[in-house]
Parts: C-alpha cells; sequence; structure tokens
C-alpha cells in the first residue's frame, strides 16, 4: 500500500483530484506558492474571489478546495488522499492531520455556501470570502477569532466556542481568522 500512495503523491498535484481521469492534468501542473492560496473548484483551478460562492476547506493550504455541494465538500474532507500532496507543495502539511475549527456561512442562519477552516486565514479577501461572513458554527471544540481587517487587524470578535447565527454589527465585516 505505501508504494502506491507513494505513485500518487508524485502526480497528484495542484489541484488535481483523484478520481476526475478526464482532467488533463497539464491545467492544474502549476504547484501553489507558499503563502499564496490557489483556489479549486472540482479539480481546476479558478479566480480565488468566486470562492465566496462554493463549499469549500483550507485542509491543504495553500489550496482551497472548493465543491458546488456541501456533500462533495464532505467527501473530499473524508478522503485521505490529499495528505501526501501537502507534503509535495512544502506547505503546511501537518495540517492535513488536524480538523477544522470552524465553518463559517455566507448566510445568516447557518445557510448558504460555506466553508470549513483548518489553518489561519490571514487575508479572507485571497480566498474570496473577504466580509461576506454571516454565521459560523466551531468544530471540534474550535474557538475562533475575527477580526474586521486583514492579518488580525481592525476591531477583533470573539464568541468564545458559542455557534453565532446572526453576527448584529459584526455581519459582513471579516477579513481574518484564526484559532483563538
Ligand atoms: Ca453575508
Amino acid at each position: 500500500m505505501n508504494g502506491s500512495k507513494g505513485r500518487r503523491a508524485r502526480w497528484v498535484i495542484g489541484c488535481a483530484v483523484l478520481g476526475l481521469l478526464a482532467l488533463p492534468m497539464t491545467v492544474s501542473a502549476a504547484p501553489a506558492t507558499n503563502g499564496v492560496p490557489s483556489v479549486c473548484l472540482d479539480g481546476q483551478r479558478i479566480d480565488g474571489h468566486g470562492a465566496g460562492s462554493f463549499y469549500c476547506h483550507d485542509r491543504d493550504y495553500p489550496v482551497i478546495r472548493c465543491f458546488r455541494t456541501d456533500a462533495d465538500r464532505a467527501a473530499d474532507e473524508n478522503a485521505p488522499a490529499a495528505a501526501p500532496e501537502a507534503a509535495i507543495a512544502g506547505s503546511a502539511g501537518p495540517a492535513s492531520l488536524l480538523s477544522p475549527y470552524v465553518r463559517w456561512y455566507r448566510d445568516a442562519n447557518f445557510s448558504g455556501p460555506s466553508f470549513d477552516a483548518y489553518v489561519y486565514e490571514a487575508n479572507l479577501a485571497a480566498i474570496g470570502w473577504d466580509n461576506l461572513i454571516s454565521s459560523f458554527a466551531p468544530l471540534n471544540g474550535g474557538h475562533p477569532l475575527w477580526w474586521t481587517g486583514p492579518n488580525r487587524s481592525g476591531t477583533k470578535w470573539d464568541w468564545g466556542t458559542a455557534s453565532v447565527a446572526t453576527l448584529g454589527a459584526a455581519n459582513d465585516q471579516f477579513s481574518s481568522t484564526d484559532k483563538g
């Protein structure tokens, strides 16, 4: 089994997704630059500014994986295949072993497109989520912190480990988030 995983790791690079064999692998051959997120939808790289319309996760940061349904995202997050890929990209490989600390939503009451965050997101604009978040639910006992500016700047918001269905004055204001 180890040999099989090794072969996968060599060609699963960038946005490529196992199982979508019809995709031309050259499309996503360029690995993500460390620290600059690359956003993928169904295995194809897209403009990151559109990611707020989909169901995404950053487990393989700086590769942001997006899907058209929550179910497709869940299937990807539950699949082990991406772990060696993160190591190849020279990125936060250990993050693949972690769990998400929060799911945030575009709309109030935990509805609309959403994002499962595993890592510090210093600039939500880079992943298409600047000033969009309207509700959130901590995951795995997580304690998300929020800022109205990028890089933990501006006003800080902290609800502890509570889920928050409506953000009041903080609605559509967040530009960075991290674990508390
Ligand atoms: Ca919103």
